[in-house]
Formats: C-alpha cells, sequence, structure tokens
C-alpha cells in the first residue's frame, strides 16, 4: 500500500491540491462532463489560456493556471476514445497518468488529483481504466519522493468502489 495514494468520492473543482487534472478533448477548447465543470469552476481566463496552446494530442499534457480553482494549476491531459481496445487504447490512457506526473513534476507539484479519464463519454471500461490508472502512478510514485500526495477523485459511485476494489492490486 502507498500512503500517498488516496481514493476519494467528490467534485474535483473543489479541491485544494497543487493541481487538478482536466479529461480534455485534443481542441482543449472546453467541452462537457469534468472539462465543463472545470472551466466553469476556473472562469473564462481558462479559456484564453488554452487557445494559446494549440491543443494536444491524445496521451500528452499540458499545463494551465488553475484561476477561481482552489487548485493553482490544471493539467489537461487527453484520454483515448474507447473504440474496443486495438487502437492502443490502454498504451494511450497510461500515457495520460504519465505524462501528466511528469509535466507535475517538472513544475514543483507535490499534490495532484486526477478524474477517471475516459471512462466518460469517451466509453473507456471503467475496471480497466481504474488498474492502468493505479498502476502508472504507483510505478510513478515508486522513484518519486517528491510527490506527497496523489488523489484519484471518483465522481460516481460505480468508479468509487471500482477503485477501492482495483486498490489491493
Ligand atoms: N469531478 C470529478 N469527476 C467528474 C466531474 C467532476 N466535477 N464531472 C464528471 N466527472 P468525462 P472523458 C467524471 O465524460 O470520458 C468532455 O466533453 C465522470 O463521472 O468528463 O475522458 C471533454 O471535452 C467520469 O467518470 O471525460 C472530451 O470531449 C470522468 O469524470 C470528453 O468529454 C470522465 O468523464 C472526454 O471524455
Amino acid at each position: 500500500m502507498n500512503s500517498r495514494l488516496e481514493i476519494i468520492q467528490g467534485d474535483i473543482t473543489k479541491l485544494n491540491v497543487d493541481a487538478i487534472v482536466n479529461a480534455a478533448n485534443t481542441s482543449l477548447l472546453g467541452g462537457g462532463g469534468v472539462d465543463g465543470a472545470i472551466h466553469r469552476a476556473a472562469g473564462p481566463e481558462l479559456l484564453v489560456e488554452c487557445k494559446t496552446i494549440g491543443g494536444c494530442p491524445t496521451g500528452e499534457a499540458r499545463l494551465t493556471e488553475g484561476y477561481n480553482l482552489p487548485a493553482n494549476f490544471v493539467i489537461h491531459t487527453v484520454g483515448p476514445i474507447w473504440y474496443g481496445g486495438k487502437n492502443k487504447e490502454e498504451a494511450l490512457l497510461r500515457d495520460c497518468y504519465r505524462n501528466s506526473m511528469v509535466l507535475a513534476d517538472e513544475n514543483d507539484i507535490r499534490t495532484i488529483a486526477f478524474p477517471n479519464i475516459s471512462t466518460g463519454v469517451y466509453h473507456f471500461p471503467k475496471e480497466l481504466a481504474a488498474e492502468i490508472a493505479i498502476r502508472a502512478v504507483q510505478g510513478f510514485l515508486e522513484n518519486n519522493e517528491k510527490f506527497k500526495k496523489v488523489i484519484f477523485c471518483c465522481f460516481d459511485e460505480e468508479n468509487y468502489f471500482i477503485y477501492k476494489d482495483s486498490y489491493v492490486l
């Protein structure tokens, strides 16, 4: 068990951490789900900054300020759309978690919260997504002493219980 990992159920926009991760799309220009909630809570300046970035490929991550959010930064990552598993979806989802952790580390972020990337309108199977997320973050933390806390912030109860079960890996 890694005491730096935490699983909670709640709204990621309320969390007082150095950075929250956004499950964005390749345009980085906002959308529904957690992306919409983050843009609403951060305020219009977030979109202004996102427009200067010029998009983000699937599996990669980009950093912005947090504006009106309690979090100082937002790390925008683009999860894969689930097409049945033959389009490198698993590797791309792993990349999202890993690249977000790398970018956070480069910016001296010590506390970070992730939503359940790709498990909403992108339809990635929830159990598989939870396993990939936990393994990727645990693997990163094994070689990193600097992070203090990584929170998996589950919105729906189903994901919360899946994470609680997967965590005994
Ligand atoms: N806090 C934490 N998690 C949330 C919140 C919240 N406030 N709201 C929703 N979730 P989704 P995706 C959970 O659909 O599947 C957007 O339009 C939700 O229950 O937000 O990666 C983007 O612009 C689910 O478990 O993201 C993209 O176009 C998880 O967040 C597309 O959706 C992810 O669901 C990305 O799809």
